[in-house]
């Protein structure tokens, strides 16, 4: 009868192997926000909504609104503040129409500025700006936020937004990791 360690030793690596990288590299939470947690209005106070939020490079915002009646226009931080945009086109960095818009915020330790370009909306409210911090999801630390020449919104650093299910699928990899590292000291 053969002895039957190296067999096991195979067997241990291979799924050390196969479960180490799921657990080192566990996929970034993008949390998805729609933006003032109800539609795109001039009834919505965005400045207060943001400051609710730790946004992270990654993250997606998504503009829900009657098309006809608003839009989505990524300006500038001069246009956001001037809310003018001189026919469409000054400080745009993009216009959104569908009703329906996700945007994802790419930038780490960047500043999104959106407003609605329809006339007196950006000056009656409808503008936000989101501060993308330089952490990823779940990261934690790290980057600085941009030296912006305005105070804009104390991003707490927590992930207290981000959803639970990376935590949980990484606690279950690790349960099963440490059942398989217990099974190979067993031989
Ligand atoms: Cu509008």
């Amino acid at each position: 009868m053969l002895p039957s360690p190296p067999l096991q030793m195979v067997a241990c690596s291979l799924l050390l192997f196969l479960l180490l990288p799921p657990l080192l590299f566990r996929p970034a939470a993008a949390a998805e926000y729609t933006v003032g947690d109800g539609p795109w209005d001039s009834g919505t106070n965005y400045a207060v909504w943001a400051d609710k939020h730790a946004f992270a490079a990654g993250d997606i915002l998504v503009f829900q609104y009657v098309k006809s009646q608003h839009n989505v226009v990524q300006v500038t931080e001069s246009t956001y503040r001037s809310c003018d945009t001189g026919g469409g086109v000054a400080g745009v960095v993009k216009t959104y129409t569908t009703g329906f818009d996700k945007i994802q915020l790419t930038e780490p330790n960047t500043t999104y500025w959106f407003i609605c370009d329809f006339p007196g909306h950006c000056l009656g409210g409808m503008k936000l700006a989101v501060k993308v911090s330089g952490a990823g999801a779940g990261a934690g630390g790290g980057g600085s936020p941009p030296p912006s020449g305005v105070p804009l919104h104390p991003t707490s650093r927590g992930a207290a937004a981000r959803s639970g299910w990376p935590a949980v699928w990484g606690s279950l990899t690790l349960a099963v990791l440490v059942f398989v590292i217990n099974y190979c000291i067993a031989f």
